[in-house]
C-alpha cells in the first residue's frame, strides 16, 4: 500500500508505535486530522472531535464533514486498481466454481443495485433489513445502501423469523433484501420463507427484493416481492453516490446485552469508516499484494469492518466464504488458503479448537505456504488453541493477533500489531493508537499500575465509538456511559499483566459467549419461558470445549418435574423449539436441567453464582448459601446435574 499510505496512517516499527499512540492521547485531534486526510471527502470536517456522550448530546467525528464511504472503498480504487480483485468468493461446495470481482466489476455491481433499491423506492435515511447468505450480493447490497444513504441493518442468516421481525420492527425498515435459500455444508436452508413469516408482523415493510441463489422454490407476493435478477435488468450501470453528513448513520447492527431485548447498535459515516481503515491496515500490516480472508460471516461485526469495509477502503483482496470449516472435511479452511494464496488468515477461536479436533492430516494435506500472518476474534483464545494455530497453521513463523473489540467500538481496540508489538498468547495485548483501556474496581476508581485485574473501561472517545442505540439514546446512556461516569463500559473483565499487556478474561455481566456469539442470558430466558410446559427458567454459561461457552438451562415446569422419559423428552423438546424459534438454532442450550426450584435469595434474586459454579462442575464448595430462602434446591440441583 505504499503509494497512497501516508506515514500517519501506518505504523511500521515498535517506535512509530509508541510514537504515534503518544500523539494520539497528547493530541488527539491532529493525530486523526492526519489519518483522515488521504480519504475523499466531498466537504472537510469542521471539528475532529466533538459532543460527548450525555443524555442528550453523543460523540462526533469529523463533523460538518460530508462523504460518502463507497467512494472511498470503490471510485477511489478506480484509478490505481480498477482490475485488481476486490472479492474472491468461495461458494459452499468446492465443486461450485468460485468468483471473482475486480474493483471496477464491483463498483459497477454495487451502483447497479443501488439504483435497483432507488428504482423500488428506497430512500436516504430509509432502513433496509438484509438476510442474506454470504455470497456476493451480501455485500454487493451493504455497498449499495451505503452508496445512497440508506442505513443497513444486516440480520445473520440463522436467526429466526421472530428474531427478524423484532429487528425490523425496531429499525422500522421499510424494504428487505433476501435469498431464495442458502447452501450450509451438505444442507440447503430456506431463507426467503423465513422472512415471509417474518414480515407477517412487520407492517413497516412495503417491499422486498430476492436474490435467486439455489434455485430453491419460493412464493412471490405480489406488490411486494421482486426478483433482482428481473429489477436489475431495468437499471442503469451509474449511480452517483450521495453525499453524507459525517454522523449520519451507516448501519445498525443488533447484539445483545444483560437485558432481554437486543440493542441496536449504530454506526455512522466519516468515524466508522476511518477507524475501520486505520485499524485494518495497521494491525495486519497490510501490503498491496494480500489476499486476505476474515471468515466472519458479514452478519456479525466482524465481517462488517473487517470482511468488508476495512479490505475494500485498504483497496485489499478479501474472500468471502460462504460455507462452513468442516464442508466437505475439516480440511476446507487450509484447502482454500492454499487455493486462494491467502496471506492474512481471520478467524474465531472456536473455529481453531472444532479443527484441532480433527486428525491432523487435513491440516497437513496443505502447503499454507503462502500465509503470513494470523488472527483471531471473538473470544479468548485459550493457549493450547493459540500454540496450535502458531505451530500447525503459521507453521511458526506467522505472527498471531489476538484481537479484543466488540459491536460497540466499531473496529479492533486492543491488540497486537502484526510482528511489531508483542504478541504473547492468551494475551490481547497492548491498545491501538487513540484508545486509552482503563481498569476499574467495582466503584469505578481506576486501577493503576501493572499486574491488576478489573473492569475494562474505555477512557476518552475514539473515531469508532457507538454513537447510539437505535430510537433509544437513553438505553445506550445507560448501558455503556452511566456504570461509570466518564467512561466507556465494555462489560469484560480483564487483567493487566507485569509487562503492560491486557488479557481480556470474559464478560462481568449477564452476556455468554458461545461460539464468538453474544447472547443475553435474559434473552435465552424469555425464549425457553415461551414454551408452554415452562414456568421459570435460569440460563448460565459453562466452560465448553469447542464453543468456548456452552448454555446451560435451569428450568422449571408447570407441573413439577416431569418423571417419565417421554415427558422429560417431550419438554426439553419444547423448550429447544422455543429457543429456534423466538431466536435461532444459534442459541440452542448445550445442556437442560429441569428442576423444582431455583436458588432465590429472601428478595426473590435468583443466586446465579450457585448456578454458574453447579454449571461448571463444582458442587462442593458452593459459597455461603444461608441467605437463601430454600437451600435444599441447591442440593436437589447438584445431584441433577447434567
Ligand atoms: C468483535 C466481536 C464482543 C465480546 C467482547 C468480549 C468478546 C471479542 C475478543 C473477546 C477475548 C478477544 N471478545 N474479541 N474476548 N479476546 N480477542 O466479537 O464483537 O460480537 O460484539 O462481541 O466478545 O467479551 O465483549 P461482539
Amino acid at each position: 500500500m505504499s503509494e497512497n499510505t501516508p506515514a500517519h496512517a501506518r505504523v511500521r516499527t515498535l517506535d512509530e508505535y509508541h510514537a504515534a499512540y503518544q500523539q494520539s492521547v497528547e493530541d488527539p485531534d491532529a493525530f486523526w486530522a492526519a489519518v483522515a486526510e488521504p480519504f475523499t471527502w466531498r466537504r472537510k470536517w469542521g471539528s475532529v472531535r466533538g459532543g460527548q456522550f450525555s443524555p442528550e448530546g453523543q460523540s462526533t467525528w469529523f463533523d460538518g464533514a460530508t462523504l460518502n464511504i463507497t467512494e472511498n472503498c470503490l471510485d477511489r480504487h478506480l484509478e490505481q486498481r480498477a482490475n485488481k480483485l476486490a472479492i474472491i468468493f468461495e461458494p459452499n461446495d468446492p465443486r461450485t466454481r468460485h468468483l471473482r470481482l475486480t474493483y471496477r466489476e464491483l463498483h459497477a455491481q454495487v451502483c447497479e443495485m443501488a439504483n435497483v433499491l432507488k428504482k423500488n423506492g428506497v430512500k436516504k435515511g430509509d432502513r433496509v433489513v438484509l438476510y442474506l447468505p454470504m455470497i456476493p450480493q451480501l455485500a454487493i447490497a451493504v455497498l449499495a445502501c451505503a452508496r445512497i444513504g440508506a442505513v443497513h441493518g444486516v440480520v445473520f442468516a440463522g436467526f429466526s423469523a421472530a428474531a427478524i421481525a423484532d429487528r425490523i420492527n425496531d429499525a422500522q425498515a421499510s424494504f428487505v433484501i433476501t435469498a431464495d435459500a442458502l447452501e450450509r455444508g451438505a444442507k440447503q436452508i430456506p431463507v426467503k420463507s423465513v422472512v415471509d413469516e417474518a414480515l407477517a408482523q412487520c407492517p413497516s415493510v412495503k417491499r422486498m427484493l430476492v436474490v435467486e441463489h439455489t434455485g430453491w422454490p419460493v412464493q412471490m407476493v405480489a406488490d411486494r416481492d421482486v426478483w433482482f435478477h428481473e429489477e436489475v435488468m431495468e437499471v442503469d450501470k451509474n449511480c452517483p453516490a450521495e453525499e453524507m453528513a459525517a454522523e449520519d448513520p451507516l448501519f445498525i447492527l443488533y447484539t445483545s446485552g444483560s437485558t432481554g431485548k437486543p440493542k441496536g447498535v449504530v454506526h455512522t459515516q466519516a468515524g466508522y469508516m476511518v477507524w475501520a481503515d486505520y485499524t485494518f491496515r495497521n494491525v495486519f500490516q497490510v501490503e498491496e499484494n494480500d489476499v486476505y480472508w476474515c471468515t466472519a460471516d458479514i452478519g456479525w461485526v466482524t465481517g462488517h469492518t473487517y470482511g468488508l469495509y476495512g479490505p475494500l477502503l485498504a483497496g485489499s483482496t478479501t474472500v468471502l466464504f460462504e460455507g462452513v470449516p468442516t464442508f466437505p472435511s475439516p480440511g476446507r479452511f487450509w484447502e482454500v488458503i492454499d487455493k486462494h494464496n491467502v496471506t492474512i488468515f481471520y478467524t474465531a477461536p472456536t473455529a481453531i479448537r472444532s479443527l484441532m479436533a480433527a486428525p491432523i492430516d487435513h491440516v497437513l494435506a496443505y502447503s499454507l505456504s503462502s500465509l503470513r500472518i494470523l488472527g483471531s476474534v471473538g473470544e479468548p483464545i485459550n493457549e493450547e488453541a493459540w500454540h496450535w494455530y502458531h505451530q500447525h497453521v503459521g507453521k511458526g513463523r506467522c505472527p498471531i493477533v489476538d484481537t479484543w473489540w466488540q459491536t460497540e467500538t466499531g473496529g479492533i481496540m486492543i491488540s497486537a500489531m502484526a510482528g511489531i508489538t508483542p504478541s504473547v498468547p492468551a494475551r490481547a495485548g497492548l491498545p491501538l493508537p487513540g484508545v486509552q483501556p482503563v481498569l476499574l474496581n467495582q466503584d469505578g476508581t481506576e486501577i493503576k499500575g501493572n499486574d491488576q485485574e478489573g473492569y475494562l473501561a474505555i477512557k476518552g472517545s475514539w473515531p469508532g465509538i457507538i454513537r447510539t442505540t437505535w430510537g433509544d439514546h437513553a438505553r445506550a446512556q445507560q448501558t455503556y456511559f452511566q456504570p461509570y461516569p466518564g467512561y466507556y463500559f465494555t462489560g469484560d473483565g480483564a487483567r493487566r499483566d507485569e509487562q503492560g499487556l491486557y488479557r481480556i478474561i470474559g464478560r462481568v455481566d449477564d452476556v455468554i459467549n458461545v461460539s464468538g456469539h453474544r447472547f443475553g442470558t435474559a434473552e435465552i430466558e424469555s425464549a425457553i419461558n415461551e414454551s408452554e410446559f415452562v414456568v421459570e427458567s435460569a440460563v448460565v454459561g459453562y466452560p465448553h470445549d469447542v464453543k468456548g461457552q456452552g448454555i446451560y438451562a435451569y428450568v422449571i415446569c408447570q407441573n413439577g418435574v416431569p418423571t417419565t422419559d417421554i415427558d422429560i423428552q417431550r419438554t426439553e423438546a419444547s423448550i429447544v423449539e422455543a429457543v429456534v424459534a423466538h431466536i435461532g438454532r444459534i442459541a440452542k442450550p448445550d445442556k437442560i436441567q429441569l428442576v423444582s426450584g431455583l436458588p432465590k435469595t429472601r428478595s426473590g434474586k435468583i443466586m446465579r453464582r450457585i448456578l454458574r459454579k453447579v454449571a461448571e462442575g463444582e458442587t462442593t464448595n458452593l459459597g455461603d448459601v444461608t441467605t437463601l430462602l430454600d437451600p435444599l434446591v441447591v442440593d436437589e440441583i447438584v445431584a441433577g446435574k447434567k
